[in-house]
């Protein structure tokens, strides 16, 4: 890893950390701890937080800057984020520290990456490079580092020895799971509109199969990501859940379980291909992917994606 260049970067002046846009909980943990490594830094994002991350920065009263002027900063890092579409379909931003654990796509190339598609949270990422410099976690540091883990691996669903000999060593530093659960479990989490919406995702669910696999797709107005975790719950192996936002885009989340993910089968991979085919983008990791397209192109999209997993499992079987 290339710390010595994290760490000259640490000596140029004021830092800009930038997490995607609708920051999650582990982007927001990232941005948070490795501010640490900075004298003077501030944590910002294009497009507001999402409501998860929202409400954690507030019961944390970590300060954050929607839409900061990039240009006010000596030095810029990127966290939980491997495209520019990620942080901003809107503006360039040339980072100096890309810090990631996405599928790694070509778009910053003269940033310093320190990238690891094999950590299921970035947070895992960013406290290896903490740990390289002895940066020594506060109790509070430890409690946030495992919210972020917790909501990337779905509950230590998706977490594999490293992440759990890391949340161990979080537990032995002072945090507690309990407070850390606390912080992405917030009140957002079970806010009445929210159920409702994703219990009537539940309603319009198109069941389709394709050998032993089964494959749900369904249609919300937002929280896609929730609702495609719903329908693995309820027992599919691959969950593609739409949403036509208000602003005229469209996005998709889809899901596969970690069974199917051990099988090859790469999401991000999919939404990445599929997104450039209509026009939009897409990516993410193995088991959880998005793509954002316009509008009228997300039932294509939908499709495309519904025939490269199918095609997967046939070619499995
Ligand atoms: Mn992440």
């Amino acid at each position: 890893m290339d710390v010595e260049r994290v760490r000259e970067l640490t000596g140029k002046g004021p830092a800009l950390v930038l997490m995607h846009t609708q920051a999650d909980p582990d982007a927001l943990a990232s941005a948070w701890l490795i501010s640490r490594i900075f004298e003077d830094s501030t944590i910002g994002s294009f497009g507001d937080l999402g409501n998860t991350a929202k409400e954690m920065a507030a019961n944390l009263g970590i300060d954050y800057t929607i839409d900061p002027d990039p240009d006010g900063y000596e030095v810029i890092v990127v966290v939980d984020a491997s495209t520019p579409e990620m942080l901003t379909p809107d503006r360039t931003i040339t980072p100096d520290l890309v810090i990631d654990h996405h599928r790694p796509q070509d778009g910053w190339k003269d940033a310093v990456h320190i990238q690891d598609e094999d950590r299921p949270s970035c947070v895992e990422v960013v406290l290896r490079i903490l740990d390289e410099m002895d940066v020594t976690l506060s109790p509070e540091d430890s409690r946030i580092a495992l919210a972020g883990i917790l909501a990337d691996t779905a509950r230590f669903r998706f977490a594999d020895a490293g992440s759990l000999r890391t949340a161990a060593d979080l537990m032995d530093a002072g945090g507690d799971i309990t407070g850390a659960l606390a912080l992405v479990e917030t009140d957002h989490y079970f806010d009445v509109s929210r159920r409702i919406a994703l219990l009537r995702t539940l309603q319009r669910t198109r069941v389709e199969r394709e050998g032993d696999r089964v494959i749900a797709m369904s249609r919300i107005s937002a929280y896609e990501g929730g609702a495609a975790r719903i329908l693995i719950h309820a027992g599919a192996d691959v969950a593609i859940v739409s949403s036509n936002k208000k602003n005229g885009g469209g996005r998709i989340s889809a899901r596969a379980r970690p069974e199917v993910v051990d099988g090859d089968l790469h999401l991000g991979m999919i939404l990445e291909e599929v997104g450039k085919d209509v026009g939009g983008w897409g990516g993410g990791h193995a088991g959880a992917a998005g793509l954002n397209a316009p509008d009228n192109m997300i039932e294509e999209a939908v499709e495309a994606v519904l025939a490269r997993v199918r095609d997967h499992f046939n070619g499995a079987r």
